[in-house]
């Protein structure tokens, strides 16, 4: 019997290339996001094994309701991806809108949990999966990251606590923290200026969505016995850099 995924944040980037791949591979896809004809379109592209649940991450009725109305063949859901996430902005700290803070906040944490946590008791009962998208600004900070790297980093450790807690129920739960990646996420990030997304990419050879949607699909497919932790992929391109010194 073919297995089910849900991921949330279907609709670009990372989560699209992650539901072509795992259909592509037989197995049934829930896409989750907020704009339905995105969804729609996936499913005229991928077919019956793709069932498009269209919410917003941060609207709990809304969730609740949609996972609620889940056609039976998608009910048992083996893993949950949760993709769906955002930054916005990479000015410092002192130059950010509160809101902006309080948006990532709602969908890369409230949003996250409140999913997880939905899912949790099927997930338990079916020996499934939770694989969380985190970030290299899980691990790095940089200038400009502050809060989303705070998100991110809760993510990650939220992910190394889960899978503490569900010691000895065979739940695999791992965090997977990208680097630079070519997606809809910078244009989001830099409020749609696609020159600074040129000037970005340019020279880098960045990471693909595709490069993400392998990685799941192998995490997601090695022996039960088997769980990665945490997963951190740059692009050759991208490395560390040193302290920064304040000089009076
Ligand atoms: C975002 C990746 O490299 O921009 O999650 O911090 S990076």
């Amino acid at each position: 019997m073919s297995k089910t995924i849900l991921i949330s944040g279907a609709t670009a980037g990372f989560g699209a290339a992650t539901a072509r791949r795992f259909v592509g591979a037989g197995w049934k896809v829930i896409g989750t996001g907020r704009r339905a004809d995105r969804l729609d379109a996936l499913k005229a592209e991928l077919g019956e094994n793709f069932y498009g649940a269209a919410f917003d991450i941060t609207d709990e009725a809304g969730m609740t309701a949609a996972l609620g109305a889940l056609p039976e063949p998608f009910q048992a859901i083996d893993v949950l991806l949760n993709n769906a996430g955002l930054a916005l902005g990479t000015k410092p700290a002192p130059q950010t809108a509160l809101s902006d803070w309080k948006t990532m906040i709602g969908t890369n944490v409230t949003g996250l949990v409140a999913l997880t946590h939905h899912l949790l008791p099927g997930l338990i009962a079916r020996k499934g999966a939770v694989i969380n998208i985190a970030s290299v600004a899980s691990n790095w900070p940089y200038s400009g990251g502050n809060v989303y790297g705070g998100t991110k980093a809760f993510v990650r450790q939220f992910s190394l606590g889960l899978r503490s807690d569900l010691h000895g129920k065979g739940v695999r739960v791992t965090s997977i923290e990208p680097g630079l990646c070519e997606s809809e996420f910078t244009l989001v990030r830099n409020g749609g200026d696609k020159a600074a997304y040129d000037a970005l990419y340019g020279g880098a050879d960045p990471l693909q969505p595709q490069d993400i949607a392998e990685t799941v699909f192998w995490v997601a497919t090695l022996p039960p016995h088997v769980n990665i932790n945490s997963l951190e992929i740059m692009p050759v391109s991208q490395s560390f850099a040193g302290f920064q010194i304040h000089r009076n």
